[in-house]
């Protein structure tokens, strides 16, 4: 009996130390030392053997246990400490690599622009003034002095949305807004999107405006003339003057179109400018005493002037882009180099 323990512990000894997994231990465990063990069939067979032999076979009997158990633990905390360093190293990092880039978001260069010229105006005691881009005829034409048969209430130069709603053409109704509801002195930019028919290299169908406009008692085309040059000057720099051609809106009275020198060949004369040396920059004027009327303004006691710019063909002038689609592209290979 004593052999058939031996060889049973042997075999057990050698399925324990080939267990490669946690639950196989488990199973040896049940196998070899639960209650309908083999080794447990050795001390239900104690009877068998004459009295004064059953301590010492018990004795034995227990120590074999006693070993596969102590077998069972050693083998156990192996396959932990393996389970345990392969987890390690499937999870190991390398703290040598280099890190993810983090890239830092750039403005777009029409956001710059809008807002270097929100500051330069801010700066000078100008408020800015907000107001829908989804606008009724009388704000963006009517209150404007704009006759019905203008051809900019066109079709094709104004998107309706239906009878009597439309995208503003301009910001200029967010002035009249203005007028309706303030008493002079008013001292404010508009800059917002703006929508017209028009889609080619230097037009988009949705563009950026800022109008300015000033009402106040002798306010004068003098006036008008130190902003712009001012305007100009703070923007591209103390060489850029600015001229001013007469011109038509139905809004101001008498009204103007302004230039200023070209910024890239400071007026000699360059493909940019087409040889002319200057760049047309907007429309200006004073405002229309119609227009007074209209928003309830007293156009004996008050005077002002308006103007209106382009942000697009300003930032596109800054950072010499030549193609205005490129602006609205979204391409985040253009859009970065603007940092
Ligand atoms: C321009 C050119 C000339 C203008 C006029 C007004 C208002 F509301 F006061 F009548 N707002 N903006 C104006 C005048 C805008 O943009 C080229």
């Amino acid at each position: 009996m004593i052999e058939e323990l031996k060889r049973l512990v042997e075999q057990a000894a050698q399925e324990i130390n080939q267990a490669a997994r946690q639950h196989d231990l488990m199973q040896l465990k049940s196998q070899y030392l639960g209650k309908k063990s083999a080794v447990n069939g050795f001390l239900q067979r104690l009877v068998e053997l004459p009295t004064a032999e059953r301590p010492g076979f018990g004795k034995i009997v227990n120590e074999a246990k006693q070993k596969l158990e102590a077998l069972l633990k050693s083998r156990l905390e192996t396959l932990k400490d393996a389970e345990y360093t392969q987890e390690l190293q499937s999870e190991r990092l390398d703290l040598s690599m280099p890190g993810r880039r983090f890239e830092r978001g750039v403005l777009h260069p029409i956001t710059q622009t809008w807002r270097d010229i929100e500051d330069l105006f801010l700066g000078l005691g100008f408020q800015v003034a907000d107001g829908p881009d989804v606008e009724d005829e009388y704000h963006n034409f009517d209150a404007l002095n704009t006759p019905q048969d203008h051809p900019a209430r066109d079709l094709s130069d104004t998107f309706y949305i239906k009878d009597d709603v439309l995208l503003r053409t301009h910001t200029s109704p967010v002035q009249v807004r203005v007028m309706e509801n303030t008493k002079p002195p008013i001292k404010i930019i508009c800059p917002g999107r703006t929508y017209r028919n028009d889609n080619d290299a230097t037009h988009s169908p949705c563009f950026h405006q800022v109008e300015a406009l000033v009402v106040d008692e002798g306010i004068s085309l003098a006036d008008l003339r130190d902003m712009l040059n001012h305007f100009a000057q703070e923007l591209f720099g103390p060489e850029i003057a600015v001229r001013i051609r007469p011109h038509f809106f139905p809004f101001t009275e008498p009204s103007a179109e302004m230039d200023m020198v070209c910024p890239k060949c400071l007026g000699s004369g360059c493909s940019l400018c087409k040889e002319t040396g200057w760049l047309e920059l907007g429309g200006a004027g004073i405002v229309d005493p119609n227009v007074f009327e209209i928003v309830g303004i007293d156009g004996e006691k008050y005077t002002g002037y308006a103007f209106g710019l382009g942000i697009d063909r300003i930032a596109m002038l800054r950072f010499g882009i030549t193609d205005m689609r490129l602006l609205f592209g979204n391409d985040v290979r253009f859009l970065r180099q603007f940092r």
